[in-house]
């Protein structure tokens, strides 16, 4: 299978199995991803890793080899497709990581940006060559990267095509670790260091965040006063400032 849905511990886990050809994305795998995003959102899972087969590459972009026969009609409707599977997945009611290891280009890269966070394996290259191919990136490209990085790199690696070393990627804010040994086992432990937080606070914390880029400083602080107010209703909130008085480990219940 292209596409593996399967479980670690408390996190479900997406591999794109096609290490051949570097985990390249046909728009049957698009389709798959975004069945299998369904079926992680339908578990109990605290939250989803996605990582690419094999130890050269996450994800190296769009299958070229589907680009020839393809006209404008089905290039419309992939293309919606993709930024309808990445938006399922940037909208996802529990967080998501990238584990990237090794190569993140055009569609890869913008299927990271999808997710919540990112780890990246030191051997990591990540880019949006699409303009060395006579293209724009077009699975959200253009827009979730200047979020992350800035107008300037992102205008940078759009136009120029150049890759960023793991190093640069996380100086830039583009991916939030670089891990060591076992990128899975790399990602798990990242994980971990939320996966113990609210769910539903965790995801007030993610909306108050994202709905930044796009909103006025007056109208976003009136949406962090009321996702800030949703929380402190919950039992959660509750159970952290008794925790807290009491000096032991709060005990969420994800309410
Ligand atoms: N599509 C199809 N096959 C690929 C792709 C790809 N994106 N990338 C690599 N492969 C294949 C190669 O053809 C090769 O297959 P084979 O062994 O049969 O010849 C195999 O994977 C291994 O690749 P290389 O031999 O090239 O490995 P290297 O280590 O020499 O190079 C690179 C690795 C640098 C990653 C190189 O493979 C490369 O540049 N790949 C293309 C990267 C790229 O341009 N990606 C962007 C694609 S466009 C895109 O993603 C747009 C997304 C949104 C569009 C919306 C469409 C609807």
């Amino acid at each position: 299978m292209p596409v593996e849905l399967s479980r670690v511990e408390e996190f479900a886990l997406i591999t794109l199995n096609r290490p051949e050809a570097l985990n390249a994305l046909s728009f049957q795998i698009v389709d798959e991803i975004g069945q299998a995003i369904d079926e992680a959102a339908a578990s109990d899972a605290r939250a989803l890793l996605i990582t690419g087969a094999g130890d050269k590459a996450f994800c190296a972009g769009a299958d070229i080899s589907e680009f020839l026969d393809r006209g404008i009609v089905e290039e419309i409707a992939g293309t919606e497709k993709g930024q309808q599977t990445f938006a399922k997945l940037d909208g996802l009611s529990i967080p998501s990581v990238a584990v990237i290891n090794g190569y993140a280009l055009g569609g890869g890269l913008e299927l990271a940006t999808a997710c919540t966070l990112r780890v990246a394996t030191a051997n990591a290259r990540l880019g949006v060559p699409e303009i060395k191919l006579g293209l724009i990136p077009g699975y959200g490209g253009t827009q979730r990267l200047p979020r992350l990085v800035g107008q300037g790199l992102a205008l940078e690696m759009v136009m120029t095509g150049r890759m960023l070393n793991a190093e640069e990627a996380l100086r830039a804010g583009l991916i939030n670790r670089i891990v060591e040994g076992d990128p899975v086992e790399g990602g798990v432990a990242f994980a971990r260091e939320f996966s113990a937080y609210s769910l539903p606070v965790l995801r007030y914390a993610r909306e108050a965040v994202t709905r930044a880029d796009n909103t006025a400083l007056q109208e976003g602080l009136l949406i962090e006063r009321d996702l800030n107010t949703l929380a402190f209703e919950g039992e959660d909130s509750t159970e952290g400032a008794n925790a807290f008085l009491e000096k032991r480990a709060p005990k969420f219940q994800d309410r």
